[in-house]
């Protein structure tokens, strides 16, 4: 009888080492709750899809993207491309990710706050005065914050890459001042702050999907819309639009996200190349954007579509105007975060 338990709990501890040795081989959790198993590089296919057109400086981003995790992964890991909201526009793909049915997209932040609701804070008008500074709140401790937030909605944030400063375009008339927005069909993002403010502002705004605004714009369904320009000139808005007023209301991050389904079987290894390829490429890519919202604005001269500045001073107005949209959204987000991203501006501005 002893024997027999003798014999039985030895069997049983090798069992619980054996388990033990099978469970570190599987998987692992790393911080955030993110997992990643233990089996090198392997064959697999990325498909990685955005709203943009492939010649727009976030398609160029991809490329890049792809260039660097192909190489670093000796070919192993094969990232396939998908431009111009093939694949759906930026909500559909960021619900594939969470599905898994897709593995990556780079939508903008702003219509994601129905996800992460603190992506809101970036779209606060006249927030950023210069890239430069969007860079440092994005990549600081604020921007690594709300991108740790996205693995509780099954997706993994990597970094930040540049939509840009946004401008009006419309059919009816230049926006010199406020009274010029009275009235206008602006098409928006779905985002609530975007709403709010161009209603503050006397326009009546539209919200819908990225890939239906060429047509929106030119069944005039709407009068209007504001994109970067390296969008308007990538989308050709300029063939359906008269008027661009260089506004510069608000600075569009993208988010390069990852389905955390597929994260989570991806080896240390692997998500390291995912990683640092997100960071190489997104510099590229912000580089990339700057230049190109430069060349833009030549090339949308020679369009015939009437450009138009405006003033600083009428920039002001339109900032004080919609200040009371920001104190209520301030709230919705969290008090502590918004001075925190203001108190970080300030220091930046020394
Ligand atoms: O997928 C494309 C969008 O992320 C981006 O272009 C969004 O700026 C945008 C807009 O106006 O919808």
């Amino acid at each position: 009888m002893k024997k027999i338990a003798t014999v039985r709990k030895v069997i049983l501890g090798f069992l619980s080492i054996g388990l033990l040795f099978l469970s570190a081989c599987g998987s692992n959790t790393t911080q955030g709750g993110t997992k990643s198993n233990n089996h090198g590089i392997q064959e697999r296919i990325i498909k990685a899809g955005i709203g943009l057109n492939e010649d727009h400086p976030e398609g160029q981003g991809l490329l890049k993207f792809k260039e660097i995790v192909e190489k670093k992964s000796g070919g192993k890991l094969k990232v396939q491309t998908y431009f111009s909201a093939t694949l759906g526009d930026d909500l559909k793909m960021t619900e594939a990710l969470q599905s898994g049915t897709q593995e990556i997209t780079i939508p903008s932040t702003s219509p994601l706050v129905g996800i992460v609701k603190e992506f809101g804070i970036f779209d606060f008008p006249f927030l950023f005065n210069t890239a430069e500074e969007a860079d440092a709140i994005l990549d600081g401790p604020i921007g690594k914050k709300l991108l740790e937030k996205l693995s509780e909605h099954r997706l993994i944030g990597l970094a930040y890459w540049e939509n840009g400063f946004r401008n009006v375009t419309n059919s009816k008339h230049p926006i010199n001042t406020i009274d010029d927005f009275k009235g206008l069909k602006l098409r928006t993002m779905q985002n609530q702050v975007h709403i709010d403010a161009f209603k503050k502002l006397g326009a009546n705004p539209t919200p819908m999907a990225f890939s239906e605004v060429f047509t929106a714009l030119e069944s005039k369904t709407v009068d209007g819309q504001e994109n970067p320009l390296a969008t308007i000139k990538s989308n050709k808005y300029y063939e359906v639009q008269d008027y661009l007023s260089l506004t510069k209301h608000v600075y569009t991050p993208f988010v390069f996200l990852v389905s955390k389904k597929f994260w989570d079987s991806l080896s240390p290894e692997e998500q390291k190349i995912l990683q640092d390829a997100a960071v190489e490429a997104g510099k590229y890519q912000r580089e990339l954007s700057r230049q190109e919202d430069k060349k833009a604005l030549e090339e949308l001269k020679k369009t015939g579509i009437k450009i138009n500045e405006v003033s600083d001073g009428e920039r002001k107005k339109m900032e004080e105007a919609i200040k009371p949209v920001i104190d209520k959204y301030a709230k919705e987000f969290g008090e502590d975060l918004v001075n925190e991203m203001y108190s970080e501006l300030e220091k930046i501005r020394k």
